[in-house]
């Protein structure tokens, strides 16, 4: 083996173990760790609908193929509503019919709107973006109701 080669091997050699130090160092002493999906934390584990307001509500809804989970969100007339919405596998469309909200749910990042229903009734959700065999499956509602039920179901809550 040539002298230059042993030189460059060895130099390969002393990078790896120098990476290899540097991300142990990284992840014991600093203690910086790998970013895990956004819909294995709380809130979107856990509480998906909760109250932080007089009247004030905040949602945390997942999509995925080829469901939104909640589907059935349940709240009293006059209510605000907090959107955070996220997606467990690929990027899906979030649009609520006859209001103005359209977001995007991308994996690994949380969109966010907010929306107020003054009016009692059933308001319609879809998906919006091509995401597969039974994209046009993906859709859930919001019944605004003059009693003061509030409630999220489905999507394998
Ligand atoms: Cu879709």
């Amino acid at each position: 083996m040539d002298k230059s080669e042993k030189f460059a091997l060895g130099l390969s050699g002393l990078l790896l173990i120098t990476f290899f130090v540097a991300i142990l160092y990284a992840s014991v002493a600093k203690n910086i760790q790998v970013p895990t999906c956004i819909t294995d934390v709380e809130p979107f584990t856990t509480d998906t609908l909760f109250q932080v307001g007089e009247d004030e509500y905040e949602l945390h809804m997942i999509a995925r193929m080829w469901a939104f989970q909640p589907s059935t969100v349940t709240l009293p007339a006059g209510s605000t509503l907090h959107m955070y919405v996220t997606s467990q596998d690929i990027i899906h469309g979030f649009k609520i019919e006859n209001k103005n909200v359209n977001l995007m749910a991308v994996p690994n990042s949380i969109n966010y709107m907010s929306v107020t229903f003054d009016e009692p009734g059933e308001y319609f959700f879809a998906c919006h973006e091509f995401c597969g065999a039974a994209h046009h499956a993906m859709a859930g509602r919001i019944h605004i109701t003059e009693d003061d039920e509030v409630e999220a179901t489905g999507g394998d809550l």
